[in-house]
């Protein structure tokens, strides 16, 4: 088990260290923050481009366009090659979508939301003429990275071959030129830097599942507490605690909050979704009742009724389970 939350940890540290290397600041404005104590904040509805989490096997290829095409084969009727300039004509559609890492664990910020445009891969897809014995989309990255998701997922209306994040180019990092969005399936599967797209006849095994993480990689229902922050000290007797929750495709139905260590549980406000597929922002009014130390937890359920598990797991193989709790002392 030591050994297999070893390997749940090294998502997140790898997605650390390729952020260190790129941009310098991430790593102070997430981790070194915490160090020093900087004020908990609630995340913006839409992260920032340069504020969204990172996550690479390396380090970002460097694409020449004029050299870049991206190519649909394998179980197709016609095989097709898209080129750059193709694909931005074609960018017509666009959605606010949530991506997490696998590797986030419980609390963690391997979580952001971005306005991503592009085209419905199913566009593209019916072009080619998917070959109804196909059973996964195998995706291919221009840094040797590959991953896949059942071929019947892929023809969906809300799964986009992406070329713009938060009204931009996509950036070298997160995957230009083209990348895809599969809403409600944790990052591994949406594959940065393309370079092909083939329909296959059998199960692939993408570059995490043969290290034993998740084939299926649906995102788990969860909620964070964002304010405040973990080790905090509250002045006075009205505070509002907030935060963010996730449902992946199927949105978030209610939050609970306890204040009392997880002994009991009530409601907080939901704020109305920018999209079916984005994380949700709750709060809740909290009159303390005493100068003292708190624990504080949060739990969600989702559109189906699906609740958050309560029990700790850590990330791997498919995803960590359990309750976001924050510490507080209360002054007044
Ligand atoms: N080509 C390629 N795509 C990839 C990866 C990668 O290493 N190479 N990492 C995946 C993982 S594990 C995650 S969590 C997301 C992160 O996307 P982001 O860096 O844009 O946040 O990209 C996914 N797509
Ligand atoms: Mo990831």
């Amino acid at each position: 088990m030591k050994g297999v939350s070893r390997r749940g940890f090294l998502v997140g540290s790898a997605s650390l260290l390729v952020a260190s290397a790129f941009r310098p600041e991430r790593l102070e404005a997430g981790v070194l923050d915490r160090f020093f104590g900087r004020p908990a904040k609630l995340p913006s509805p839409i992260t920032p481009t340069g504020e969204f989490y990172l996550t690479s096997i390396g380090s970002t290829p460097k694409v020449k366009i004029e050299d870049w095409s991206l190519r649909v084969t394998g179980l197709v009727r016609n095989p097709i090659t898209l080129r750059y300039d193709d694909l931005l004509k074609r960018t017509n559609t666009s959605l606010i979508s949530t991506l997490e890492c696998i590797g986030n664990p419980i609390g963690g910020d391997s979580i952001s939301t971005a306005k991503w445009e592009g085209v419905k891969l199913n566009a593209i897809l019916d072009e080619a003429g998917v070959n109804p014995n196909a059973v996964d989309l195998v995706l291919r990255g221009a840094d040797g990275y590959s991953d896949s998701f059942p071929a019947k997922r892929a023809l969906q209306e809300e799964v986009l071959l992406v070329t713009k994040m938060n009204g931009g180019l996509l950036p070298p990092e997160h995957g230009f030129p083209a990348r895809v969005i599969i809403p409600g399936i944790y990052g591994m599967k949406n594959v940065k830097w393309l370079t092909e797209l083939e329909l296959a006849d059998h199960d692939y095994q993408g570059y995490w599942e043969k290290r034993g993480w998740s084939d299926e990689a649906i995102v788990k229902v969860r909620s964070r507490i964002d304010l405040p922050g973990d080790g905090d000290t509250i002045m006075g007797r009205e505070y509002v605690i907030r935060g963010i929750a996730f449902g992946g495709l199927y949105g978030i139905r209610k939050v609970e909050v306890s204040t009392d260590g997880g002994a009991t549980f009530r409601e907080a406000q939901l704020e109305p979704p920018l999209s079916p597929y984005s994380w949700v922002f709750w709060s809740f009014p909290w009159t303390v009742p005493a100068v003292s130390r708190y624990t504080l937890v949060v739990r969600a359920m989702d559109t189906r009724g699906v609740r958050q598990q309560a029990e700790s797991h850590s990330s791997y193989p498919d995803g960590s389970s359990g309750l976001h709790e924050v510490t507080v002392a209360v002054a007044t």
